[in-house]
């Protein structure tokens, strides 16, 4: 049994504690940059650190964000008074995550595909990280909807990667979010997204029991099953839901400590919802919890207000702490259109 069996059984809980979810703000460089570039926000290293900054001092965050994935960049910065944001973060009682992939690279062999790198030198990564203050870690593989694909090839090899990495956190400390994201572009019918789902986890589990991975110390992200985005027929709210839980119901072993989705190009509101659905119809039934684990989802209206300046600052925290609750409201089923509607007032 690993030294942190304990620990990390402890930090998983956390993560997904009622009303409560994680919060992705672990855009690498260029991510991040694009998503300022879209708002006309200067692509810089500055820019980057105020935007953080103006994430982390949300007041009240910590009443629906239980931890936040950071960015390499992210963890090792400080507000502009000099605090470094990992003491924001603890100090207000948020977990601090850390992604550690290097990303999704084109997978030789497999055109249209991609594998996840980020093992080599993992281990002294994940000892830094912890010893600054890091509790959990995020690893994204991608799996893509097309012409005859996604490939065996490109599943086993993606599961491969993200079951050595989770492997590796346990061992140093940290609990891994182990994130297979399948892709909503494309045309692609929910069934077809059923389908690739399913086979997806099984062989991403198949490949954690492998290598040896606790699932009661680890969080799945998984995406929803959803219709592809350019699909003309798109599934309701409430399909959503019942496909989405009856495919983690088919291939999610019970043991695993939490699920927390990411929202993958939803609307905000869309991924409120699907949630909401899910934990009002199935929160007795599944044996995990269903909570977010959202990045664009969260983000989105807070970046659009605040277009980097000082004076709409406060605007953003709001609106960033709005969609926060939204959420918690949708971990608990709770999500109504009154939810929705509390801050009409401020942002019209
Ligand atoms: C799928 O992306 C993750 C969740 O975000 P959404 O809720 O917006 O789908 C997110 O954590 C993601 O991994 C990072 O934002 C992307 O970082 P990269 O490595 O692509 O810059």
């Amino acid at each position: 049994m690993s030294t942190y069996a304990q620990e990390l059984r402890a930090t998983a809980q956390a993560m997904v504690a009622p009303g409560k979810g994680v919060l992705a703000m672990d855009e690498s460089n260029g991510t991040c940059n694009k998503r300022l570039g879209k708002v006309g926000i200067d692509q810089t290293e500055e820019m980057r650190r105020t935007y953080r900054e103006l994430i982390l001092t949300t007041p009240n965050l910590e009443n629906y964000i239980s931890g936040a994935i950071l960015y390499d960049e992210t963890i090792r910065q400080s507000t502009k008074d000099g605090t470094p944001f990992l003491k924001v973060m603890t100090d207000a009682g948020i977990i601090p995550g850390i992604k550690v992939d290097t990303g999704a690279k084109d997978m030789a062999g497999f055109p249209g595909e991609k594998v996840t790198e980020g093992l080599d030198g993992l281990r002294d990564r994940i000892a830094e990280y912890y010893q600054m203050g890091a509790r959990f870690a995020k690893w994204r593989a991608v799996i893509t909807i097309g012409d005859g694909i996604p490939s065996r090839g490109c599943i086993e090899a993606n599961a491969h990667g993200l079951a050595r990495y989770a492997k590796l956190c346990q061992e140093g400390g940290l609990v891994p979010i182990v994130e297979p994201e399948v892709l909503i572009d494309g045309d692609h019918t929910l069934e077809r997204c059923y389908q690739v789902t399913e086979e997806t986890l099984r062989t991403v589990f198949n490949q954690l029991y492998t290598q040896r991975v606790a699932f009661d110390q680890m969080i799945l992200k998984p995406s929803m099953v959803i219709s592809g985005k350019d699909c003309p027929n798109q599934a309701s709210v409430n399909e959503v839901a019942d496909a989405t839980v009856q495919c983690l119901m088919n291939s999610v072993p019970a043991s695993v400590a939490g699920v927390a989705f990411l929202s993958g190009g939803q609307s905000n509101q869309q991924a409120s919802a699907h949630l909401n659905a899910m934990n009002v119809k199935y929160a007795d039934q599944a044996p995990w919890t269903l909570t977010f684990s959202y990045a664009r989802a969260i983000q989105q209206p807070a970046l659009e207000a605040w277009k980097g300046k000082e004076s709409n600052l406060s605007l953003a925290q709001k609106l960033l702490l709005h969609r926060a609750k939204c959420n918690g409201a949708a971990h608990e089923g709770q999500y109504t259109p009154e939810v929705e509607k509390e801050l009409e007032p401020v942002t019209a």
